[in-house]
C-alpha cells in the first residue's frame, strides 16, 4: 500500500507528521497542496471533496484517508508499531499525549493561518505582533516545566512530544518569538534536528519550498 501525505512545506501541522513518518521508516510519498495567499489548493473543490475541513495534512493509506495530524499519528502508531512514538507504559503514554496536546490545542490554534488572517483583517494586527507570542509563551512556559533535561523532550527515547515540539519552536523563530525564557525547549529541540528524520521533514527540505 502506498502512503500519501497532504503536506504544505510551512504547515506545521503536516510538519509533525513528516517527521513521524521518517522516523518510523516508512515509505510514503508527500502531495504539496499550497496554501499561499491566491493559490489556496486547499480550498479547491477536488481537496475539499477529500477533507472538507480544507486543511493539510491529510493521509492516505491504501484506500484509507485520515485528516488531523493527532489523528494520522495514531493511526500510524497503532498500525505501523516497529518503530513506537508513545510509551507503552503509563503514566508515560499519557504524559507524551499531553505535551503533544498543549501544543496541538492550546498554541497552534489560535496561531495559525486563518486565525492569522481574520485578526488581521478585523483588527489590523499581524503575525509578530502580541498575540502570535502571548499564546507561543503562554503554553511553552507549561511545555518547559513539563520537559525533561534531555536529550529528548521524555529522556532518552525520541517521541511523538518532540515532533511536536520541534515545529513550534521553528514557527516561533519564524515570527521572532523571544525564546530566552525557554531554554530547555531550545535545547530538546535543537538535540532533534541533529537527527535525519527531523533534517528531512524541515520546511525549507521540501519539494514545494519555493
Ligand atoms: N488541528 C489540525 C490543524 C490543521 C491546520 O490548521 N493546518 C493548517 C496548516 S498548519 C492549515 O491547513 N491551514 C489552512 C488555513 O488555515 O486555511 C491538525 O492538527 O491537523
Amino acid at each position: 500500500m502506498t502512503i500519501r501525505l497532504y503536506s504544505y512545506w510551512r504547515s506545521s501541522a503536516a510538519y509533525r507528521v513528516r517527521i513521524a513518518l521518517n522516523l518510523k521508516g516508512l515509505d510514503h510519498e508527500i502531495i504539496p497542496v499550497s496554501l499561499a495567499p491566491g493559490v489556496s489548493e486547499h480550498r479547491s473543490e477536488q481537496y475539499r471533496a477529500k477533507n472538507p475541513q480544507m486543511l493539510v495534512p491529510f493521509l492516505e493509506d491504501g484506500e484509507l484517508g485520515i485528516a488531523q495530524s493527532m489523528a494520522i499519528l495514531e493511526y500510524l502508531e497503532e498500525t505501523y508499531s516497529d518503530v513506537t512514538l508513545l510509551p507503552t507504559a503509563e503514566p508515560e503514554r499519557s504524559r507524551v499525549r499531553a505535551f503533544c496536546n498543549g501544543i496541538a490545542c492550546d498554541i497552534h490554534p489560535l496561531n495559525n493561518l486563518r486565525v492569522m488572517n481574520f485578526i488581521k483583517k478585523e483588527y489590523g494586527a499581524d503575525p509578530t505582533s502580541a498575540w502570535y507570542r502571548h499564546w507561543i509563551h503562554e503554553g511553552f512556559r507549561a511545555a518547559e516545566a513539563l520537559a525533561s533535561a534531555g536529550p529528548t523532550v521524555f529522556g532518552d527515547a525520541v517521541t511523538l512530544a518532540d515532533a511536536f515540539l520541534v515545529p513550534q519552536v521553528y514557527n516561533a523563530r519564524r515570527f521572532q518569538v523571544p525564546l530566552d525564557d525557554f531554554p530547555r525547549l531550545v535545547t530538546l529541540a535543537d538535540n532533534a534536528n541533529t537527527l535525519a528524520a527531523f533534517r528531512d521533514a524541515l520546511p525549507e527540505n521540501q519539494s514545494d519550498a519555493p
